[in-house]
């Protein structure tokens, strides 16, 4: 079976910067990831908080008042405004469940990104596992990627990502919001509301909110989006947990953004 895109969703996501696949992942797929979504929080906060006996370095800091532990160069993000162990983000995921490794080498993600990436052979860049926990979970301000990105790659404009949903998400539990077309602008400059990572947040003065569109799709669906598009998802208020994996792709033969070494990837040949 074939996964290519075709031209109209290939068009579809120059224009607007992202594209939405409804239903992509079913039935055991998505059961074998949400399964390793779980074991893979629970294996970070047991080494965060139990130690490890394979001498892994733990490093617990605190950025504009949130809490982050990198086990090694794998970085967890807390959930905002508590003192518990609820796990946000982890990133890079792959390197503490090979499922996420599988994924990484599957042709529902790699086909597509050789077409935006227009290179046959691909790397990893990163990979990232968004919790959005029910009730709590935070949400994601206004930014595009490629500042976050800029320092450790000279090729920013080849780094597209793949969000994979493992629950459906809407405008209750905090779904993606993109602002399409804005990948156009390139890079746009940060906030500057003083906080440590003003940066990485777009200054609200280069968009209109008017242009969001809510990225509201079933459970198993993927969303291609550019690394300039600026993005951003609201709190879950909701009873529902809103999980996701992003998988950032590069062109062949560069080192991954965290462990920097090159994570080669198995892709098809596009006829
Ligand atoms: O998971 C979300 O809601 C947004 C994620 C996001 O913007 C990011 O990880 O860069």
């Amino acid at each position: 079976m074939s996964f290519f895109l075709t031209n109209g969703e290939l068009s579809h996501y120059k224009e607007k910067g992202f594209l939405i696949r409804d239903r992509v992942f079913s039935g055991p797929d998505l059961f074998a990831l949400r399964s390793a979504a779980q074991q893979a929080q629970e294996d970070a906060v047991g080494l965060i908080r139990h130690g490890t006996s394979r001498d892994r370095k733990i490093h617990p800091y605190v950025i504009d008042g949130n809490r982050f532990t990198d086990i090694d160069f794998i970085t967890i993000q807390f959930e905002h405004g508590t003192e518990k162990y609820t796990v946000r983000v982890i990133e890079p995921v792959n390197e503490l469940n090979e499922q996420f490794d599988i994924l990484i080498d599957d042709s529902r993600l790699t086909e597509p990104m050789q077409q935006i990436i227009g290179a046959d052979q691909l790397a990893l860049w990163t990979v990232k596992l968004n919790l959005k926990p029910a009730k709590e979970g935070s949400g994601f301000r206004w930014h595009q990627d490629s500042p976050y990105w800029i320092h450790d790659c000279d090729h920013v404009d080849q780094l597209p990502n793949v969000m994979v949903l493992l629950d459906e998400a809407d405008a209750s539990n905090g779904c993606l919001r993109v602002i399409q077309g804005s990948h156009k602008n390139g890079r746009l400059p940060g906030s500057d509301d003083g906080s440590q990572l003003q940066g990485f947040f777009t200054n609200p003065s280069a968009f209109s909110e008017k242009d969001q569109i809510l990225v509201e799709a079933p459970a198993g669906s993927v969303v291609f989006f550019d690394p300039h598009i600026i993005h951003g998802s609201q709190p879950n208020h909701s009873n529902a947990q809103r999980r996701a994996i992003i998988v950032t792709y590069q062109p062949a033969g560069y080192p991954a953004l965290k462990s920097r070494v090159i994570r080669p990837v198995v892709t098809s040949v596009n006829p």
